[in-house]
Protein backbone atom coordinates (compact mmCIF):
# COMPACT_ATOMS: atom_id res chain seq x y z
CA UNK A 1 0.00 0.00 0.00
CA UNK A 2 1.25 3.33 -1.23
CA UNK A 3 1.99 5.78 1.38
CA UNK A 4 -1.38 7.54 2.23
CA UNK A 5 0.03 10.44 3.92
CA UNK A 6 2.25 11.48 1.14
CA UNK A 7 -0.46 10.99 -1.23
CA UNK A 8 -3.10 12.70 0.97
CA UNK A 9 -0.37 15.96 0.92
CA UNK A 10 -0.34 15.51 -3.10
CA UNK A 11 -3.49 15.59 -3.32
CA UNK A 12 -4.51 18.81 -1.59
CA UNK A 13 -1.32 20.62 -3.01
CA UNK A 14 -3.26 19.64 -6.05
CA UNK A 15 -6.11 21.13 -5.31
CA UNK A 16 -4.47 24.01 -3.72
CA UNK A 17 -2.69 25.50 -7.06
CA UNK A 18 -6.16 25.21 -8.95
CA UNK A 19 -6.75 28.18 -10.31
CA UNK A 20 -10.41 27.71 -12.02
CA UNK A 21 -13.59 25.75 -11.66
CA UNK A 22 -13.01 23.20 -14.29
CA UNK A 23 -9.16 22.32 -13.21
CA UNK A 24 -10.50 21.33 -9.65
CA UNK A 25 -13.43 18.74 -11.02
CA UNK A 26 -10.35 17.12 -13.39
CA UNK A 27 -8.38 17.17 -9.88
CA UNK A 28 -10.98 15.72 -7.98
CA UNK A 29 -12.19 12.91 -11.01
CA UNK A 30 -8.23 12.18 -10.67
CA UNK A 31 -8.15 11.25 -7.26
CA UNK A 32 -11.35 10.09 -6.10
CA UNK A 33 -13.62 9.57 -9.38
CA UNK A 34 -13.91 5.57 -9.77
CA UNK A 35 -10.43 4.87 -10.51
CA UNK A 36 -9.07 7.60 -8.91
CA UNK A 37 -5.47 7.73 -7.15
CA UNK A 38 -7.21 6.99 -3.34
CA UNK A 39 -10.36 5.10 -4.42
CA UNK A 40 -8.10 2.43 -6.48
CA UNK A 41 -6.58 2.61 -2.37
CA UNK A 42 -9.48 0.30 -1.76
CA UNK A 43 -9.10 -2.27 -4.10
CA UNK A 44 -5.20 -3.07 -2.14
CA UNK A 45 -7.24 -4.01 0.96
CA UNK A 46 -7.78 -7.39 -0.49
CA UNK A 47 -4.00 -8.11 0.00
CA UNK A 48 -4.59 -7.53 3.75
CA UNK A 49 -5.31 -9.58 6.56
CA UNK A 50 -8.73 -9.66 7.98
CA UNK A 51 -7.62 -8.22 11.61
CA UNK A 52 -5.53 -5.38 9.60
CA UNK A 53 -8.16 -4.56 7.16
CA UNK A 54 -10.71 -2.80 8.96
CA UNK A 55 -8.89 0.36 9.92
CA UNK A 56 -6.56 -0.02 6.92
CA UNK A 57 -10.42 0.90 5.72
CA UNK A 58 -10.98 3.70 7.68
CA UNK A 59 -7.57 5.23 7.09
CA UNK A 60 -7.81 5.17 3.92
CA UNK A 61 -11.64 6.71 3.82
CA UNK A 62 -10.81 9.56 6.04
CA UNK A 63 -7.83 10.37 3.55
CA UNK A 64 -10.68 10.37 0.73
CA UNK A 65 -12.89 12.66 3.12
CA UNK A 66 -10.20 15.25 3.59
CA UNK A 67 -9.35 15.81 0.15
CA UNK A 68 -13.29 15.86 -0.32
CA UNK A 69 -13.58 18.64 2.07
CA UNK A 70 -10.37 20.74 0.52
CA UNK A 71 -12.68 20.16 -2.96
CA UNK A 72 -15.38 21.37 -1.43
CA UNK A 73 -13.73 24.27 0.62
CA UNK A 74 -11.50 25.57 -2.76
CA UNK A 75 -14.68 25.28 -4.57
CA UNK A 76 -16.64 27.78 -2.67
CA UNK A 77 -13.65 30.38 -2.60
CA UNK A 78 -12.92 29.80 -6.34
CA UNK A 79 -16.69 30.76 -7.03
CA UNK A 80 -17.11 33.90 -4.40
CA UNK A 81 -13.49 35.26 -6.27
CA UNK A 82 -15.13 34.59 -9.39
CA UNK A 83 -18.46 36.40 -8.74
CA UNK A 84 -16.46 39.25 -6.94
CA UNK A 85 -14.78 40.29 -10.27
CA UNK A 86 -17.89 40.08 -12.01
CA UNK A 87 -19.50 42.58 -9.21
CA UNK A 88 -16.25 44.78 -10.04
CA UNK A 89 -16.16 44.67 -13.45
CA UNK A 90 -19.96 45.49 -13.63
CA UNK A 91 -20.09 47.93 -11.43
CA UNK A 92 -22.32 51.58 -11.49
CA UNK A 93 -21.14 54.27 -10.33
CA UNK A 94 -24.92 56.34 -9.40
CA UNK A 95 -22.78 59.51 -8.79
CA UNK A 96 -21.87 60.13 -12.40
CA UNK A 97 -23.98 62.24 -13.99
CA UNK A 98 -26.08 60.96 -17.10
CA UNK A 99 -25.52 61.10 -20.46
CA UNK A 100 -27.10 62.95 -23.30
CA UNK A 101 -29.43 65.26 -20.39
CA UNK A 102 -30.28 68.41 -21.81
CA UNK A 103 -31.23 71.78 -19.90
CA UNK A 104 -35.36 72.05 -19.82
CA UNK A 105 -36.67 75.27 -19.75
CA UNK A 106 -40.57 76.71 -18.80
CA UNK A 107 -43.05 77.51 -21.63
CA UNK A 108 -43.55 80.65 -22.62
CA UNK A 109 -47.13 80.72 -21.35
CA UNK A 110 -46.04 79.47 -18.45
CA UNK A 111 -42.79 82.17 -18.28
CA UNK A 112 -45.79 85.11 -18.56
CA UNK A 113 -47.98 84.24 -16.66
CA UNK A 114 -45.62 82.76 -13.83
CA UNK A 115 -44.14 86.75 -14.79
CA UNK A 116 -47.96 88.25 -14.16
CA UNK A 117 -48.65 86.29 -10.70
CA UNK A 118 -45.50 88.07 -9.58
CA UNK A 119 -45.81 91.35 -10.24
CA UNK A 120 -49.93 91.21 -8.67
CA UNK A 121 -48.82 89.46 -5.90
CA UNK A 122 -46.75 92.58 -5.69
CA UNK A 123 -49.49 95.08 -6.07
CA UNK A 124 -51.28 92.77 -3.47
CA UNK A 125 -53.59 90.39 -5.10
CA UNK A 126 -54.02 86.96 -4.19
CA UNK A 127 -53.76 84.10 -7.27
CA UNK A 128 -56.58 81.91 -6.85
CA UNK A 129 -57.38 78.98 -9.29
CA UNK A 130 -60.60 76.86 -9.61
CA UNK A 131 -62.28 74.12 -11.41
CA UNK A 132 -62.26 73.85 -15.71
CA UNK A 133 -65.67 72.01 -15.40
CA UNK A 134 -67.94 74.54 -13.88
CA UNK A 135 -72.04 74.83 -14.02
CA UNK A 136 -74.11 77.26 -15.33
CA UNK A 137 -74.73 79.51 -12.63
CA UNK A 138 -70.78 80.37 -11.86
CA UNK A 139 -69.97 80.74 -15.36
CA UNK A 140 -73.05 82.72 -16.95
CA UNK A 141 -76.03 83.00 -13.91
CA UNK A 142 -73.77 84.84 -11.75
CA UNK A 143 -72.40 87.23 -13.99
CA UNK A 144 -75.25 88.51 -15.10
CA UNK A 145 -75.69 87.05 -18.40
CA UNK A 146 -78.90 87.02 -19.97
CA UNK A 147 -80.91 83.28 -20.50
CA UNK A 148 -80.67 83.81 -24.23
CA UNK A 149 -77.04 85.52 -24.24
CA UNK A 150 -75.49 84.10 -27.39
CA UNK A 151 -72.22 83.45 -25.34
CA UNK A 152 -74.44 80.48 -23.98
CA UNK A 153 -75.05 79.11 -27.30
CA UNK A 154 -74.06 75.35 -28.21
CA UNK A 155 -71.54 76.83 -31.31
CA UNK A 156 -69.61 79.18 -28.60
CA UNK A 157 -69.55 76.69 -25.38
CA UNK A 158 -68.63 73.24 -24.94
CA UNK A 159 -71.19 71.72 -22.85
CA UNK A 160 -71.39 67.74 -21.41
CA UNK A 161 -74.70 66.05 -21.92
CA UNK A 162 -75.19 66.98 -18.18
CA UNK A 163 -75.67 70.66 -18.40
CA UNK A 164 -72.10 71.65 -17.21
CA UNK A 165 -69.53 72.96 -19.19
CA UNK A 166 -65.75 73.94 -19.93
CA UNK A 167 -65.57 77.38 -18.75
CA UNK A 168 -64.80 80.63 -21.30
CA UNK A 169 -63.32 82.04 -18.71
CA UNK A 170 -61.85 82.09 -15.41
CA UNK A 171 -64.19 84.84 -14.14
CA UNK A 172 -66.49 81.51 -12.78
CA UNK A 173 -62.98 81.18 -10.07
CA UNK A 174 -64.04 85.14 -8.76
CA UNK A 175 -67.06 84.34 -7.99
CA UNK A 176 -66.19 81.26 -5.88
CA UNK A 177 -63.60 83.27 -4.17
CA UNK A 178 -65.83 86.19 -3.57
CA UNK A 179 -68.73 83.44 -2.65
CA UNK A 180 -66.45 81.61 0.07
CA UNK A 181 -64.08 85.42 1.04
CA UNK A 182 -66.29 87.98 0.64
CA UNK A 183 -64.99 91.71 0.57
CA UNK A 184 -63.01 92.99 0.81
CA UNK A 185 -61.01 90.65 -2.31
CA UNK A 186 -57.84 91.21 -4.44
CA UNK A 187 -57.34 88.48 -6.54
CA UNK A 188 -55.83 87.43 -9.81
CA UNK A 189 -57.27 84.47 -11.50
CA UNK A 190 -54.67 82.83 -13.98
CA UNK A 191 -55.92 79.84 -15.90
CA UNK A 192 -56.81 77.56 -18.98
CA UNK A 193 -60.48 78.21 -20.40
CA UNK A 194 -62.75 77.03 -23.88
CA UNK A 195 -64.11 78.13 -26.62
CA UNK A 196 -65.64 76.24 -29.28
CA UNK A 197 -63.70 78.69 -31.57
CA UNK A 198 -60.65 77.47 -34.08
CA UNK A 199 -58.71 79.51 -37.06
CA UNK A 200 -55.49 81.25 -36.89
CA UNK A 201 -55.77 83.37 -34.24
CA UNK A 202 -58.33 81.54 -32.19
CA UNK A 203 -57.35 78.01 -30.25
CA UNK A 204 -60.08 75.75 -28.68
CA UNK A 205 -57.73 76.48 -25.69
CA UNK A 206 -56.68 79.61 -24.33
CA UNK A 207 -54.93 81.07 -21.45
CA UNK A 208 -56.65 84.20 -19.56
CA UNK A 209 -56.21 86.15 -16.65
CA UNK A 210 -59.09 88.05 -14.68
CA UNK A 211 -58.42 89.69 -12.08
CA UNK A 212 -61.04 91.03 -9.35
CA UNK A 213 -60.62 94.15 -6.30
CA UNK A 214 -63.75 94.60 -4.28
CA UNK A 215 -63.61 96.97 -1.06
CA UNK A 216 -65.25 100.47 0.04
CA UNK A 217 -64.66 103.10 -2.06
CA UNK A 218 -63.08 101.27 -5.47
CA UNK A 219 -63.12 103.48 -8.26
CA UNK A 220 -62.68 103.36 -12.11
CA UNK A 221 -59.67 105.50 -11.61
CA UNK A 222 -57.75 102.96 -9.11
CA UNK A 223 -58.17 100.40 -11.96
CA UNK A 224 -56.77 102.33 -14.77
CA UNK A 225 -53.74 103.30 -12.03
CA UNK A 226 -53.36 99.03 -11.55
CA UNK A 227 -53.42 98.18 -15.12
CA UNK A 228 -51.12 100.92 -16.33
CA UNK A 229 -48.60 100.07 -14.12
CA UNK A 230 -49.28 96.20 -14.59
CA UNK A 231 -48.73 97.00 -18.67
CA UNK A 232 -45.34 98.91 -18.14
CA UNK A 233 -44.05 96.40 -15.10
CA UNK A 234 -44.66 93.55 -17.55
CA UNK A 235 -43.13 95.54 -20.77
CA UNK A 236 -40.53 96.97 -19.01
CA UNK A 237 -41.27 100.37 -20.51
CA UNK A 238 -43.23 103.68 -20.01
CA UNK A 239 -45.65 102.92 -22.86
CA UNK A 240 -49.63 104.73 -23.21
CA UNK A 241 -52.92 103.22 -22.26
CA UNK A 242 -56.09 104.57 -22.87
CA UNK A 243 -59.57 103.22 -22.22
CA UNK A 244 -62.31 103.05 -24.79
CA UNK A 245 -66.31 102.66 -24.41
CA UNK A 246 -67.66 98.58 -24.37
CA UNK A 247 -70.11 96.47 -23.24
CA UNK A 248 -69.95 93.59 -20.91
CA UNK A 249 -72.94 92.03 -19.13
CA UNK A 250 -70.77 91.75 -15.89
CA UNK A 251 -69.04 95.00 -15.87
CA UNK A 252 -70.50 98.56 -15.78
CA UNK A 253 -69.40 100.90 -17.11
CA UNK A 254 -66.98 98.76 -19.79
CA UNK A 255 -63.69 99.79 -21.46
CA UNK A 256 -61.19 98.09 -24.43
CA UNK A 257 -57.65 98.16 -22.81
CA UNK A 258 -55.57 99.83 -25.68
CA UNK A 259 -51.91 100.20 -25.08
CA UNK A 260 -49.12 102.22 -27.00
CA UNK A 261 -48.05 99.58 -29.37
CA UNK A 262 -44.69 97.66 -28.41
CA UNK A 263 -43.45 97.17 -31.80
CA UNK A 264 -43.62 100.48 -33.58
CA UNK A 265 -43.38 102.98 -29.96
CA UNK A 266 -47.20 103.93 -30.92
CA UNK A 267 -45.91 105.42 -34.75
CA UNK A 268 -47.84 102.94 -36.88
CA UNK A 269 -46.78 99.21 -38.12
CA UNK A 270 -48.33 95.88 -39.15
CA UNK A 271 -48.72 94.23 -35.66
CA UNK A 272 -51.29 97.37 -34.82
CA UNK A 273 -52.30 97.72 -37.92
CA UNK A 274 -51.00 100.96 -38.53
CA UNK A 275 -53.02 102.45 -35.62
CA UNK A 276 -49.96 102.79 -32.97
CA UNK A 277 -52.48 100.90 -30.67
CA UNK A 278 -52.76 97.06 -29.41
CA UNK A 279 -56.03 95.97 -27.74
CA UNK A 280 -54.67 93.94 -24.65
CA UNK A 281 -57.66 93.71 -22.32
CA UNK A 282 -61.38 94.59 -21.45
CA UNK A 283 -62.24 96.05 -17.76
CA UNK A 284 -65.26 97.27 -16.03
CA UNK A 285 -66.67 98.45 -12.40
CA UNK A 286 -68.19 95.18 -11.46
CA UNK A 287 -71.86 94.95 -12.06
CA UNK A 288 -74.07 95.34 -8.99
CA UNK A 289 -76.19 92.12 -9.93
CA UNK A 290 -72.42 90.26 -10.02
CA UNK A 291 -72.13 91.42 -6.52
CA UNK A 292 -75.65 90.22 -5.67
CA UNK A 293 -75.41 87.29 -6.76
CA UNK A 294 -72.09 86.29 -4.81
CA UNK A 295 -73.19 87.34 -1.71
CA UNK A 296 -71.84 90.76 -1.48
CA UNK A 297 -73.89 94.15 -0.52
CA UNK A 298 -73.67 96.68 -3.55
CA UNK A 299 -74.49 99.14 -1.95
CA UNK A 300 -71.78 99.55 0.08
CA UNK A 301 -68.93 97.60 -1.75
CA UNK A 302 -67.61 98.32 -5.35
CA UNK A 303 -65.28 96.89 -7.37
CA UNK A 304 -63.44 96.94 -10.64
CA UNK A 305 -62.22 93.48 -13.02
CA UNK A 306 -60.10 93.11 -15.95
CA UNK A 307 -59.62 90.09 -18.53
CA UNK A 308 -56.48 89.74 -20.41
CA UNK A 309 -55.54 87.16 -22.94
CA UNK A 310 -51.94 85.48 -21.50
CA UNK A 311 -51.08 84.08 -25.03
CA UNK A 312 -51.61 87.37 -26.37
CA UNK A 313 -49.54 88.92 -23.83
CA UNK A 314 -46.89 86.01 -24.07
CA UNK A 315 -46.86 87.16 -27.97
CA UNK A 316 -46.18 90.29 -27.12
CA UNK A 317 -43.81 90.30 -24.43
CA UNK A 318 -41.43 87.60 -26.38
CA UNK A 319 -42.07 88.75 -30.06
CA UNK A 320 -44.02 86.04 -31.27
CA UNK A 321 -46.44 86.27 -34.34
CA UNK A 322 -48.43 82.94 -34.58
CA UNK A 323 -50.73 82.21 -31.93
CA UNK A 324 -50.70 78.52 -33.12
CA UNK A 325 -46.69 78.05 -32.10
CA UNK A 326 -47.75 77.70 -28.32
CA UNK A 327 -49.97 74.75 -29.30
CA UNK A 328 -47.55 73.14 -31.67
CA UNK A 329 -44.97 72.10 -29.06
CA UNK A 330 -42.59 71.94 -31.88
CA UNK A 331 -38.93 71.39 -29.76
CA UNK A 332 -37.19 73.78 -32.06
CA UNK A 333 -39.38 77.05 -31.17
CA UNK A 334 -39.60 75.72 -27.70
CA UNK A 335 -35.59 75.25 -26.77
CA UNK A 336 -35.36 78.87 -27.93
CA UNK A 337 -37.12 79.96 -24.34
CA UNK A 338 -34.44 77.74 -22.10
CA UNK A 339 -33.49 79.12 -18.91
CA UNK A 340 -30.16 78.78 -20.15
CA UNK A 341 -30.25 78.25 -23.67
CA UNK A 342 -27.40 78.00 -26.08
C1 LIG B 1 -61.88 90.50 -22.03
C2 LIG B 1 -62.83 91.03 -21.04
C3 LIG B 1 -63.31 91.04 -18.73
C4 LIG B 1 -64.13 90.81 -16.52
C5 LIG B 1 -63.50 90.27 -17.64
C6 LIG B 1 -65.17 90.07 -14.42
C7 LIG B 1 -65.18 89.07 -13.47
C8 LIG B 1 -66.05 89.18 -12.42
C9 LIG B 1 -66.88 90.24 -12.30
C10 LIG B 1 -66.82 91.19 -13.28
CL1 LIG B 1 -66.09 87.95 -11.23
N1 LIG B 1 -65.98 91.10 -14.32
N2 LIG B 1 -64.29 89.95 -15.44
C11 LIG B 1 -64.51 92.12 -16.52
C12 LIG B 1 -64.33 92.90 -17.66
C13 LIG B 1 -63.72 92.36 -18.78
O1 LIG B 1 -62.68 90.46 -19.80
O2 LIG B 1 -61.75 91.05 -23.07
N3 LIG B 1 -61.17 89.44 -21.71
C14 LIG B 1 -60.22 88.86 -22.57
Amino acid sequence: MADLASLTQEALAEVAACGDLGALEDVRVRWLGKKGTLTEQLKALGGLSAAERPAAGARINEAKEKVQAAIEAHRSALALASLERQLASGRIDVTLPGRGEEQGGLHPVTRARLRIETLFTRAGFDVASGPEIEDDFHNFGALNFTENHPARAMHDTFYFPDGRLLRTHTSPVQIRALQAQGAPLFVIAPGRVYRCDSDMTHSPMFHQLEGLAVDENISFANMKAVLHGFLQAFFERDLAMRLRPSFFPFTEPSAEVDMSCVFCEGRGCRVCKHTGWLEIAGCGMVHPNVLQASGVDPERYTGYAFGAGIDRLAMLRYGVNDLRLFFDNDLRFLRQFRAFGA
